[in-house]
């Protein structure tokens, strides 16, 4: 018997886009799942954009204000895709209302948002999880598979990037629609927040716990016109990051973003270097999982690229034949189909608010060390 998840999605950009496709492909590609998400409303301020965007998508119906979406008793989960500042009074409600809860990344702008944030929904006991997609491209999953298996071996070093180039012009407002992620009030932080963020979440969970930090950051623009005052106002946020850490299992790490990468685009790599192998990995090829194994034979001993598309893999027996490829868009297809799998197993759905809260600390720990030019703990707890 199909059981009925019903959507309310607050927020309808990019990321309300990217969920959507998520839930409506779900039940074609993962038909043995007992529940299926149905697109009952939509929420966003403006009435001709949301009535637009509900008809192109295929929402029952829309709302212009996110309490009317959360009293609706038609409504089961809530879907927060807005800018970072208004997550934690949503989820905070939505919680309440006992209505489950997917969060788009990062979780909250600050530690103590977050931390309501997990108070909220654990007091409520409402299911819930973040939207750290990477996760679920299926060579990534593949080499948290390689890294359990315990053939890498004693872990040595982690290191990733981050790197775009979207915001170099100098003449780019902050805040507004377009440009909240360059507002330090609506996004929290800059690029350590929305794109690190990601890369940390990823780390912690092939690797471990991240235990100390030691930043740098920088904003290469000091002033910007803000979209709501009219005037030019200094940037609060950081325009590029570079950090490196210890991790809890005696390995090191190196991150960098930045939006000022000429020429890079969303150019997410990370590399794992153990004992007995190597991983790589990187978002402009991303079904290729790049695997060095020092126990293959010597005379052939290489760098293997793998091709993740092979029915054994993960993900993969959902989709085409073995040489087809997939994309971006599939890891939010299986972000719903591994959440919906979680209603029917009783399981949480990782990451759920209680990570991502790890994540955040180590955000939050990588900007205080940044200002502070000292290491900082983290005070990161990893299952
Ligand atoms: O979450 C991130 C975004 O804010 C994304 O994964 C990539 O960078 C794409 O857009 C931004």
């Amino acid at each position: 018997m199909t059981k009925e998840i019903r959507i309310g999605l607050v927020g309808c950009g990019f990321m309300g886009r990217t969920h959507t496709n998520g839930y409506k492909r779900v039940g074609d590609f993962f038909p043995e799942l007992s529940y299926r998400p149905i697109l009952k409303a939509v929420c966003a301020r403006n009435k001709e954009k949301v009535a637009a965007f509900a008809q192109q998508w295929g929402y029952e119906s829309y709302e212009t204000d996110w309490n009317r979406l959360i009293a609706r008793d038609d409504i089961d989960a809530i879907d927060i895709c807005t800018p970072n500042n208004m997550h934690a009074e949503i989820a905070i409600a939505a919680a309440k209302a006992g209505k489950m809860i997917l969060c788009e990344k990062p979780l909250a702008r600050t530690l103590p948002e977050a931390a309501s944030m997990v108070k909220a929904i654990e007091q409520a006991r409402v299911k819930n999880t973040v939207w750290y997609n990477y996760r679920r491209i299926p060579a990534v999953t593949l080499a948290k598979k390689i890294v359990d298996s315990g053939k890498l071996g004693r872990i040595f070093h982690y290191r990733a990037n981050f790197l775009q180039d979207w915001t170099i012009n100098e003449h780019l407002p902050q805040g507004g629609k377009a440009f909240w992620r360059m507002d330090a009030n609506a996004a929290g932080s800059g690029v350590t927040g929305d794109l690190l963020a990601h890369c940390i979440d990823t780390a912690m969970w092939l690797n471990g716990a991240i235990k100390d930090v030691s930043a740098v950051t920088e904003t290469f623009v000091k002033q910007r016109m803000h979209e709501e005052t009219g005037r030019l106002q200094d940037v609060k946020i950081d325009d590029a990051c570079i950090f490196h850490c210890h991790f809890e299992n005696g390995s090191l790490g190196l991150f960098e973003s930045t939006r000022y990468a000429r020429g890079h685009k969303a150019l997410y790599t990370f590399e794992i270097n153990g004992e007995h192998g190597s991983l790589k990995w990187d978002l402009h090829d991303l079904n290729r999982l790049d695997y060095f194994n020092h126990r293959d034979e010597s005379e052939l001993r290489g760098w293997r690229s793998i091709l993740v598309t092979d029915g054994d893999q993960p993900y993969m027996d959902k989709w085409w034949v073995p040489g087809l490829s997939i994309g971006y868009e599939h890891s939010f297809v299986h972000q719903v189909a591994d959440f919906l799998h979680s209603l029917e197993s009783g399981q949480a759905c990782a990451p759920s608010f209680r990570d991502a809260l790890e994540t955040q600390k180590v955000c939050e720990a990588v900007l205080h060390s940044a200002s502070s030019g000292q290491w900082q703990q983290t005070d990161v707890v990893w299952a």
